[in-house]
């Protein structure tokens, strides 16, 4: 379930300064995105991962975000149509690395989904409406999800949450880290829900890796929760990422070699 062998990202464009952001007066610098896009690379394998990393796109500022254009699974890839038009024509430029790594790679046909909205459990794949990802996209993965043996439930993520996995993240098994909005909505039928620390919303956005938590470093409240549930947490920065609405999901797809 959390056991990877293989991760694709793509390093940062100059271009990135420019990304998407809901608070245009966080200016976030290239330079640091890229020390922090290093030391996110140098985590995954340190985590046991063999990463490709993809050239920088200079006409896609967001396109270090790789998670949002595809989704992977050991089963195939599906290109998915992210709901930003400044970053639909990321999945074209994503395409033939996912051609060359899985045999199965099937285009969503309707609607957008990002893959920010699409969270895996051991169960089902969970697929959030949101401001990028809309019915017909979700019912239209959904069908695609059949097709790889997978079901899927579609929820409503909170207007206030950019992504699903913004604020949530499987961190074992049973159990979802969740910020406050998020567990008020009640999404994750049966799953344990634990609550991110308050102020530390963003930390949500965490990542389970094989046997490590990669946390954002400047969330010690969130880092001392997975401690005492004795996971064993690499913290990172992501501060500069996080002045574009991103964290540690967003910065690479991930799936076990079949
Ligand atoms: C965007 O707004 O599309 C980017 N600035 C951030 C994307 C974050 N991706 C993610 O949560 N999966």
């Amino acid at each position: 379930m959390f056991y990877f062998d293989s991760a694709i990202v793509r390093s940062p464009s100059r271009t990135v300064v420019a990304g998407l952001r809901a608070d245009e007066r966080q200016v976030p610098s290239y330079q640091r995105i890229v020390a922090e896009h290093r030391a996110y690379v140098v985590a995954l394998e340190a985590a046991g991962l063999e990463v490709e990393v993809l050239p920088a796109l200079d006409a896609f500022p967001d396109s270090v975000f790789v998670e949002d254009p595809a989704l992977v699974f050991a089963e195939g890839a599906v290109l998915l149509r992210p709901g930003a038009a400044s970053r639909t024509g990321e999945t074209a430029r994503l395409a033939p690395t996912l051609k060359k790594r899985f045999d199965r790679v099937i285009p969503l046909r309707a609607g957008h989904v990002d893959g920010g909205d699409v969270l895996v459990a051991p169960d089902r794949v969970y697929i959030g409406l949101s401001g990028r990802t809309d019915a017909p996209g979700a019912r239209a993965l959904a069908s695609i999800l059949k097709k790889f043996g997978r079901a899927a439930t579609i929820v409503a993520t909170p207007p206030s949450i950019l992504h699903l996995k913004s604020a949530a993240a499987l961190i074992d098994e049973e159990t979802v880290l969740v910020t406050e909005t998020l567990a008020a909505s009640d999404l994750f039928e049966g799953m344990r829900q634990l609550l991110a620390p308050r102020g530390e919303e963003q930390g949500a956005n965490a990542l389970r890796l094989n046997e490590v938590v990669l946390v954002g470093g400047a969330f010690p409240r969130t880092i001392d929760l997975l401690t005492e549930r004795r996971m064993s947490v690499v913290p990172l920065a992501v501060s500069e990422v996080g002045k574009l609405d991103a964290g540690l999901s967003c910065l690479s797809l991930r799936w076990k070699r079949g």
